[in-house]
């Protein structure tokens, strides 16, 4: 695939709207969102697609995390493609590798995997006006008319800044680079983070270790999966009965969406249903006050992403498990020692830390009009027109870009939507003979400004707690409103946010 790039062979060839000739796409990752895209450009008659994977297989998320007891706690109904709906689900929340095979399937079925290069991360992309030229890390070079990237959010590992952290002796793993090679039956194992991940680890596992520390910095509000077994009957009726899928979708959908953007974004009733459930779902699952008290979160529920886990505060209370709450002063060969001076001896210590949520597509280097930098755009924080435009950075997309909708819903469901809005701008380009599109920057300044103001109500910014949700800046990097307006938003595109040229731009 090494091509040598000449500037003549893509000066005029630039205007594939004006020529009449397919679009170039490239599209970065091949997770839910880029298989999403691949499927759905392909049906409205694009063709011309390469994916661009840096791992072996496709899978995103679902590929790199498969630590014990991970499932996803959207409903399998609602975490599924809209045009692809799955009567087999074999429960209401569905485990990981069941949705890995999923999404396998759906891109056997839909017979993407041809227009994916698998071990072929894009080192490099670079605005060449209207073009971009695009960079592997083989070296090798291409050009596209358009750039989608769709790399994810909760992608590279967050290791924490503690000391000593590469001293111990044992062995240590991140929860997304799970060693399925290492058996931890009978073993003495430390866990550090508290979030949605180390709650499934620790209900996976605690019945098969020697002894587990589970290491709390600060306590989240949790709720109760309410996990169900899907019967053949059903699942025979979901097959056959006209409409039933979509039904359980779009109630899922209303009842997520009513349940936790609702109470996040300023319905104070439902912000406190919210809370007397977990409080409630807390006092039930632990009824030794000292324990409960040490489990109980000082800010508001939602604050945090909700965690929904029946079997972790169950795990807490067995004889082999202890829940840490002193501070971590330092990781020594030993094991891990905390403020009092006491060193916790273990075998095993996993990281379920979290991720670096502001990277995006970074570190791949992005380079668009004039030179400007992604990462220098994102300086101060990464931000972007409706989460998926950047002004500067023409025929350029975002799927799950900064600024999206990340609550407790689906992330396939809003992606999708973004895709149809990408699909929009492309066909009017394509109608129109448009070479370049790009978000206007007073469109981009005022988008962003609303959202600054309206960010301040949710009780991301106003609960009381540290997340991952909040940038360098100490702002929610999240959607301030109603997942529906972000659907409908995606739909209904304004054309007059954005720039459209029909001649090529002049190269800096
Ligand atoms: O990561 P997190 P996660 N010293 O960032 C602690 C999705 N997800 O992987 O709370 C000590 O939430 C940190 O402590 P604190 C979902 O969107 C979904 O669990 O900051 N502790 C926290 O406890 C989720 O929100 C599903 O004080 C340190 C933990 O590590 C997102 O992924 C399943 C520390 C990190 O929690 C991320 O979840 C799994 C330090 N230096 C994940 N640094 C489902 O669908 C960090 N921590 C079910």
């Amino acid at each position: 695939m090494n091509m040598s790039v000449a500037r003549e062979h893509f000066e005029p060839a630039g205007a594939w709207a004006a020529q009449g000739r397919q679009p170039r796409i490239a599209i970065i990752g091949a997770g839910f969102s880029g298989i999403g895209a691949l499927i759905k450009l392909r049906k409205q008659g694009y063709t011309d697609l390469t994916c661009f994977e840096k791992a072996e297989k496709i899978g995103g998320t679902w590929r790199d995390n498969h630590y014990p007891g991970l499932s996803c706690d959207v409903p399998s109904h609602f975490y599924s493609y809209s045009f692809e709906p799955n009567p087999d689900w074999t429960h209401r929340f569905s485990y990981g590798p069941e949705i890995w095979a999923y999404m396998n399937k759906v891109a056997d079925k839909y017979e993407v995997k041809r227009d994916i290069h698998l071990n072929c991360g894009v080192t490099d992309l670079k605005y060449l006006g209207p073009q971009w030229q695009l960079t592997t890390e083989h070296g090798d070079v291409e050009i596209f008319d358009l750039v989608i990237a769709a790399t994810g959010v909760l992608v590279n590992p967050a290791y924490p800044a503690i000391k000593g952290l590469y001293s111990f002796a044992g062995l240590q793993w991140h929860s997304a680079r799970w060693r399925d090679d290492v058996s931890l039956q009978g073993k003495r194992v430390g866990i550090i983070g508290t979030g949605s991940t180390a709650c499934q680890i620790v209900g996976a596992i605690a019945g098969e270790v020697a002894h587990l520390d589970v290491f709390q910095r600060t306590p989240h509000w949790l709720n109760a999966m309410p996990q169900k077994k899907y019967s053949a009957t059903w699942r025979f009726m979901l097959r056959w009965v006209p409409g039933l899928q979509l039904a359980i979708r779009n109630f899922m959908r209303w009842l997520m969406e009513y349940t936790f953007a609702r109470a996040t974004l300023g319905d104070e009733k439902q912000q406190q249903r919210v809370q007397d459930a977990c409080e409630a779902f807390l006092q039930e699952q632990v009824p030794d006050p000292e324990l409960r008290a040490r489990l109980t979160p000082d800010y508001k529920a939602t604050c945090k992403r909700m965690i929904m886990c029946s079997d972790y505060y169950p795990a807490l209370q067995q004889d082999n498990v202890a829940l840490i709450t002193d501070r971590i002063a330092e990781i020594v060969p030993e094991g891990v020692k905390t403020a009092d001076d006491k060193v916790h001896e273990l075998d095993v210590l996993l990281l379920a830390t979290g991720f670096k949520v502001s990277d995006f597509i970074l570190p791949t280097r992005v380079t668009g009009e004039n030179g400007l930098e992604l990462a220098e755009f994102w300086r101060d924080a990464p931000r972007a027109h409706r989460a998926l435009t950047f002004p500067g950075f023409p025929n350029f997309f975002m799927l799950e870009g900064p600024t999206g909708v990340f609550g407790n819903t689906s992330l396939i469901d809003i992606s999708e939507h973004q895709i149809a809005c990408v699909i929009a701008i492309i066909d009017r380009m394509k109608q129109e003979g448009v070479a370049v599109v790009a978000p206007k920057q007073e469109a981009y300044e005022a988008y962003n400004r609303a959202m600054s103001r309206d960010i301040g109500k949710s009780t991301w910014a106003t609960g009381g707690c540290d997340s991952w949700y909040l940038d360098a800046t100490g702002t929610p990097n999240i959607y301030p409103w109603l997942p529906q307006r972000y659907r409908e938003d995606m739909l209904n595109p304004d054309f007059s946010e954005y720039r459209f040229e029909q001649l090529p731009v002049a190269v800096s």
